[in-house]
């Protein structure tokens, strides 16, 4: 298919005119001509959160009879008003002005439970900014799996799947073109598991009380430890190093019966070496326990659904003080979210509940031909329809704009055998999640199924999977 003519007022834009054309590249062309061009756009939405790839993302898209003009401040903006006309068709109303609700709106995916190869991720990165989502965050550790290049330690990444640092610096390339962000997580101090096979001298503490060989054993790095300091220093230092973007995420999720002061000191070391590097540290909730100086962002997953998992827990067959141990874990859980809006934190919003895409989908909209591709997690997760995920409010958490840094959807791997398995889960959940986080409310449903069919037809054409949930009209 021939995309259609991207004519620019100038050639600094002749780069954004390629990329949305390349993008656009499977797709019948929509418009007759697009035409790009730098200038103010007098309504500016200011979006809450943190800016974290260019700053101002707005734009006016203006028809005339022979093109479709459009005009920003920045290219980002002339990015997403350009590819969104290409894919979507030109405004119904000769002139309309629009922006992003939130400046963060990113997708994780985890890289260690499955590796996902650098062309697998490039198509993920096309998929991220067809949907506006300017954040790619990669979970790149786990107790499954190490799958950076670390210089100077090999050991990590030998004989097992992973991104050379060359790798890494070509998917950042690739992905500020489509203006998305990449944001890096070394999972610390839980979750270590691969770190202690490739280092078996690294300090870890012991397991929990009670624990057994019912669920992975929760290797956490020992911070009182000098050598297993300087590894801590060494991997996020070097991983600093090689990162674009302004943020580096040091996990901290999961440290399952860690005494709070060892949990303290570990925190404070990752955030201490990211903060010397050049670049903004962020966590998972649990590090706010550890306090959070204001503006810190932690990203918020444990939703009130699964603050007491204790009856999903018994009825997996768990016992005694296994439950408790865990059940201890998520209790403070609950108050995770005020204690980063007292810190003066930033909350980056992933409730598991809607935005954890290795959910299961309800049974009920599932065809027969998807179930097995659909099957996800069920541990503790409910499932839930398309339409709920569609409704999911990010504003009703009451939060202030100044505590908020954004929206994230994440997708975890442990259920997913391959690519197809991949993009079934996200879409077309991420696609909603994405149209939220830009409007910054929930799409009435009758309007998202209409947007959803027209999702539906691109990522056909880009030959993704993707589940054909009854709920929507596909044809
Ligand atoms: C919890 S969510 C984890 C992940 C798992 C996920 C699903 C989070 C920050 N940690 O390590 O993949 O549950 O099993």
């Amino acid at each position: 298919m021939k995309a259609a003519r991207v004519t620019v007022a100038d050639p600094s834009l002749q780069p954004v005119a390629d990329v949305v054309a390349a993008l656009a590249h499977p797709h019948p062309p929509l418009t007759t001509g697009l035409h790009l061009t730098l200038g103010d756009v007098t309504r500016a939405p200011m979006a809450a959160g943190v800016p974290i790839s260019g700053g101002d993302e707005c734009f006016r898209i203006t028809t005339t009879p022979t093109a479709t003009v459009c005009q920003a401040r920045t290219h980002q903006g002339l990015f997403r008003a350009a590819l969104h006309t290409s894919l979507y068709g030109p405004p119904k109303t000769e002139t309309v002005e629009d922006g992003p609700r939130y400046a963060w709106r990113g997708l994780m995916l985890d890289t260690a439970r499955h590796f996902w190869t650098v062309p697998e991720l490039r198509r993920i990165i096309d998929l991220a900014a067809i949907h506006r989502l300017n954040v790619l965050h990669l979970h790149l550790t786990d107790n499954e799996g190490w799958r950076i290049q670390i210089p100077g330690l090999p050991r990590l990444t030998a004989g097992t799947p992973h991104y050379s640092t060359a790798d890494y610096t070509e998917l950042q390339r690739y992905a500020a073109q489509r203006h998305v962000v990449i944001v890096p997580e070394i999972d610390l101090p839980g979750h270590s598991a691969a770190a202690l096979r490739a280092h078996p001298d690294l300090a870890v503490l012991p397991a929990p009380t009670g624990w057994n060989d019912q669920l992975p054993i929760p290797v956490a790095l020992d911070p009182r430890d000098p050598g297993t300091r300087d590894f801590v220093s060494h991997v996020l230092t070097e991983l600093c190093r090689l990162t674009d973007g302004p943020y580096v995420h040091f996990g901290a999720d999961e440290a399952f019966g860690m005494d709070h002061t060892l949990y303290d000191q570990a925190v404070t070391l990752a955030r201490a070496v990211i903060r010397a590097a050049g670049k903004e540290p962020l966590g998972w909730q649990e590090s706010a326990r550890a306090g959070l100086d204001p503006g810190d962002v932690a990203q918020w997953w444990v939703d009130p659904e699964m603050t007491d998992p204790s009856t999903e827990l018994t009825a997996l067959g768990l016992t005694g003080d296994l439950i408790a141990t865990i059940t201890d874990f998520f209790a403070p859980a609950a108050d995770d979210l005020a204690r980063i809006v007292a810190a003066g934190g930033r909350v980056l919003l992933s409730p598991q509940s809607h935005l954890y895409l290795d959910r299961p989908y309800a049974p009920a909209i599932v065809p027969e031909a998807q179930r097995e591709r659909a099957a996800g997690l069920g541990f503790i997760y409910k499932p839930r329809t398309v339409r709920d995920i569609a409704g999911w409010d990010p504003g009703a958490y009451g939060l202030a704009d100044e505590n908020v840094a954004g929206v994230e959807a994440a997708l975890w791997s442990e259920t997913l055998r391959g690519f197809d398995d991949l993009t079934t889960m996200l879409l077309p959940r991420l696609a909603t999640i994405a149209r939220t986080a830009w409007t910054g409310r929930p799409v009435p449903w009758s309007e998202q199924r209409r947007h959803l069919a027209a999702d539906g037809r691109l990522w056909e054409e880009r030959g993704l999977t993707f589940l054909r949930s009854t709920e929507i009209d596909w044809t």
